[in-house]
């Protein structure tokens, strides 16, 4: 069915216009990617906002014992002493209280319409699968707190997940039931290896891609950070985030819609013609 024709007085901002595409049916092999930006306005902390972030409230609370925020990702510190990463997993894997954001519902909306090729998020916290969608359209990049091992000398048993949990929960650090080794959930660390999947679909979705969308990143982490570098000139690259990243906004055709991620979602969902689908 064609779209009904708006009012001409309406002003069109450029990701309107994007979303009028959509609507139009001109883009159907979106390609998302997605960082914690996604999921603040759920109450879960991100790492880089000035004043709010994780990093920022590290540095408060620790001042200058701790050396750099990213160590609690470093897999040598977090065998030395995993209890600043325990204490930060309570921030990041959020209870059944927090709820997906527009932006989890957007994603949603795109895969029921047949439109996401593929969903890549840098997030730990769940919310995407909580929302609604799962692999293989979801690709949790940096893994999530699902599962989680012993990373004991050999053991490798699987730990029991609501064990984990619940030792989070409780201030504690969980260990191995099987040898008593310490744990750590399937959550990607500075240096360790992404999951195979990453790396097999990353050519084919970059080069399959009509439009790639960028929400709520800082493009700061390696290798995600070079999808949108990777996009083939002519394909257009949207960034919804209150700043910019990465180089998007320097080629023809990109699209920067700098601001509060859920109003943009918000008028995105507005131009593709299905509103309500990303309210909760
Ligand atoms: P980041 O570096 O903290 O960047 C977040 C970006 O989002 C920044 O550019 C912010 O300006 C922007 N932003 C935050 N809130 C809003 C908002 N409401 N409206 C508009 N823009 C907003 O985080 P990245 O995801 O880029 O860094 C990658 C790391 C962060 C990944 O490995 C994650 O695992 C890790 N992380 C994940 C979570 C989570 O799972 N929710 C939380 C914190 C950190
Ligand atoms: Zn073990």
């Amino acid at each position: 069915a064609a779209a009904a024709p708006l009012p001409a007085a309406v002003p069109s901002t450029p990701l309107a216009l994007f979303g009028r595409a959509i609507r139009a049916g001109r883009y159907r092999r979106l390609v998302l990617l997605t960082g914690a930006g996604v999921s603040t306005a759920a109450g879960v902390p991100d790492f880089r906002s000035p004043t709010a972030g994780l990093y920022a409230c590290l540095r408060r609370v620790a001042g200058d014992r701790l050396g750099d925020p990213t160590d609690v990702f470093c897999i040598s510190s977090f065998r030395a002493d995993p209890a600043p990463f325990y204490a930060l997993a309570r921030e990041l894997w959020p209870s059944e209280a927090v709820r997906p954001t527009r932006a989890h519902r957007l994603g949603v909306a795109l895969a029921r319409r047949g439109l996401l090729r593929r969903l890549y998020t840098q997030n730990i916290d769940g919310l995407d699968r909580v929302a609604g969608l799962v692999p293989p359209l979801l690709l949790e990049a940096h893994g999530s707190f699902a599962t989680a091992k012993c990373i004991e000398g050999g053991c490798g048993a699987a730990a029991d997940i609501a064990a984990v949990r619940a030792a989070v929960d409780a201030g504690s650090v969980p260990s191995c039931g099987a040898c008593g080794g310490l744990v750590k959930p399937d959550v990607v660390f500075f240096g360790e290896p992404l999951p195979a999947v990453f790396h097999a679909s990353f050519d084919g979705d970059v080069a399959q891609a009509d439009a790639v969308l960028v929400i709520g990143t800082s493009l700061r982490v390696a290798p995600v950070c070079v999808l949108p570098e990777a996009v083939p000139p002519g394909v257009p690259r949207v960034l919804l985030n209150r700043e910019v990243a990465g180089d998007i906004g320097e080629r023809p055709g990109d699209v920067l819609a700098l601001g509060d991620i859920e109003s943009s979602v918000t008028e995105l969902a507005a131009a593709c013609g299905w509103p309500e689908a990303v309210m909760g």
